[in-house]
């Protein structure tokens, strides 16, 4: 359990498809830094999973595979609480009393169910649409003081804010109102196939995506294919927005500022660029491989790390719901 003066990180991602370079970038490489000095819950978010149709013996495979690449990627599970959202049940008791905290002209406004529900209009279902309540209900279950996300996930903390203050207001204090962090370089990463949309799990276009998991010659190959334009000059500029993406990609996984990596490429061309910079994501994803083939052998360890996670984690999130269920006027069990 957290110490009273370690303040709480909370994050997640949904196990659909791979993890990508943007979810790593974005989210994970974030992280890893703040294990440190913080008590950090990272979920893999299954629930959410289901607004799409998933079929589930792929799913269940797709969840382990989520949960040795977060492992792979060197998040402890002795310093942070790792654990699949689905075997704490108090997230969705908890989602929903805040749906009942929640306005339908808030869940018109979010543009992520804009999108998806564009994307999948065979199936504009009511949990696509009541997301935030539960992504609010896995962040205030935990007092969480900060939640580290990519800059399309800002609209949905602003309104688990809000949901908190109401709640709050209506109840007495119960939840501490989180803060986002999104990272100054590389909250969001773009499509290397069409730089005006962001880097997503469930694009179509393939080539558009880096999973961390594609091995040396496709990471190569989808680099290469990259859009760019006619330009061929290194620059980090509005008007260069597929050069502008692959600069922040290399500056964020060489951990050099943009200006080293403009500098470095003064004059050349991007093949000089293109190439050097898949170089560098093969170098970055190495330790990750290699780590993720000795944890894929060793299943009983993975197994031990999710359990344990969510034993930690439903210790925490019950001391909220007996709080919660009293506020709300619940009669005790
Ligand atoms: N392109 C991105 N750039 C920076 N950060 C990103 N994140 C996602 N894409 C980018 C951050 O990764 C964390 C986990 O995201 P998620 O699994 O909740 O999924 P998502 O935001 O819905 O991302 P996808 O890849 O687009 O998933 P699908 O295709 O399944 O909907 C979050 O912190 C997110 O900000």
């Amino acid at each position: 359990m957290a110490n009273n003066h370690q303040k709480i990180i909370f994050s997640g991602a949904q196990p659909t498809g791979s993890l990508t370079l943007g979810n790593y970038i974005g989210a994970i490489q974030n992280w890893k830094a703040l294990e440190q000095d913080y008590q950090c819950l990272y979920s893999i978010v299954d629930l959410h999973s289901l607004t799409v149709r998933q079929n589930p013996k792929e799913f269940r495979e797709t969840c382990t595979s989520f949960l040795i690449q977060y492992l792979a990627c060197g998040l402890d599970p002795e310093k942070n609480i790792i654990f699949f959202q689905s075997h704490v049940p108090q997230h969705t008791e908890l989602a929903w009393i805040l749906n009942c905290h929640t306005y339908m002209g808030e869940l018109n406004r979010m543009t992520q169910f804009k999108e998806k529900s564009q994307r999948h209009k065979d199936n504009i279902n009511a949990g696509l649409y009541t997301y935030p309540a539960l992504q609010a209900a896995d962040i205030l279950l935990y007092q969480t003081n900060t939640v580290p996300v990519g800059e399309d996930q800002k609209q949905h903390l602003e309104l688990c804010r809000d949901i908190a203050m109401r709640f709050n207001q209506a109840h007495g204090e119960t939840f501490v109102v989180p803060e986002h962090h999104i990272p100054k370089v590389g909250a969001r990463i773009m499509s290397l196939q069409e730089p005006d949309k962001k880097m997503s799990k469930s694009d179509e276009n393939l080539n558009g995506t880096i999973f961390l998991m594609d091995s040396e010659d496709v990471i190569l190959k989808k680099m290469k294919r990259a859009v760019t334009d006619s330009e061929n000059r290194v620059v980090y500029s509005d008007e260069q927005p597929g050069i502008k993406n692959l600069i922040t990609i290399y500056s964020t996984v060489a951990n050099i500022s943009i200006d080293e990596v403009v500098a470095r490429y003064d004059g050349k061309g991007y093949g000089a660029f293109k190439k050097e910079l898949a170089e560098v994501i093969i170098e970055a994803l190495r330790p990750f491989k290699e780590k993720y083939d000795n944890y894929k052998n060793n299943m009983d360890y993975v197994e031990t790390v999710y359990k344990r996670g969510a034993e930690r984690a439903r210790e925490i999130a019950e001391g909220t719901m007996k709080d919660v269920r009293s506020k709300v006027g619940l009669l005790p069990r």
